[in-house]
């Protein structure tokens, strides 16, 4: 017997540019589709850990057939969650994996259509853990806010911003929302 989840989720992986021809599209590849606990695990057990991901390559893990873009229709009138994390930290094998399931689960959102995917960035020297919404809706993502925080173990000081993907162009982007 497989348990289905509510959506159908994607796995994609944008890996590091060789040169600097390459665009963010080319960079950018969906790796596989899921919509059961069981083949989620599968692929989980299957793929590299984030701590072994070489740096400027991302995991996104995105619902139905919504693309990690901004772009997309579906991302165009919302933003994202995120944290900065110091890479060498232990545990951030752990605080991915307890995402994930919060989003392919959806204990991460009551309304539960609003999260629509989740994204892991490696860069020099961080990390970023995101989650993309589908509206910058303050009530909707005070929520989701609250709860992000509990599933990457933030104390009171530890700090989530949120940034709607129409400021995202701009460096000096201000976030619409910090916790
Ligand atoms: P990033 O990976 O979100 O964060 O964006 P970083 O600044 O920590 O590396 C890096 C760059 O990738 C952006 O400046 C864009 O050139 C490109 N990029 C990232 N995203 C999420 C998108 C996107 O959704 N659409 C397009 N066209 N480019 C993007």
């Amino acid at each position: 017997v497989k348990h289905p989840l509510n959506s159908k989720w994607t796995l994609w992986y944008t890996k590091p540019p060789v040169d600097s021809n390459e665009s963010w599209a080319d960079l950018l590849k969906p790796v596989v589709s899921f919509n059961t606990v069981e083949e989620f695990w599968g692929i989980f057990h299957a793929i590299p850990k984030v701590n072994e991901l070489p740096v400027k390559s991302d995991y996104h893990l995105f619902r139905d057939d919504i693309k990690p873009e901004w772009e997309d229709e579906k991302n165009a009138n919302g933003g994202k969650w995120f944290c900065q994390f110091k890479n060498k930290k232990e545990d951030l094998n752990e605080l991915w994996t307890r995402t994930l399931l919060s989003v392919i689960g959806e204990t991460i959102e009551q309304d539960d259509t609003e999260v629509n995917g989740v994204v892991f960035n490696v860069r020099k020297g961080n990390v970023k853990i995101g989650l993309w919404t589908k509206s910058c809706d303050e009530t909707k993502l005070r929520a989701i806010g609250e709860t992000f925080k509990r599933v990457l173990k933030l104390s009171d000081e530890g700090k989530i911003e949120f940034i709607c993907h129409k400021d995202s162009d701009s460096r000096s982007a201000k976030p619409l929302m910090v916790l």
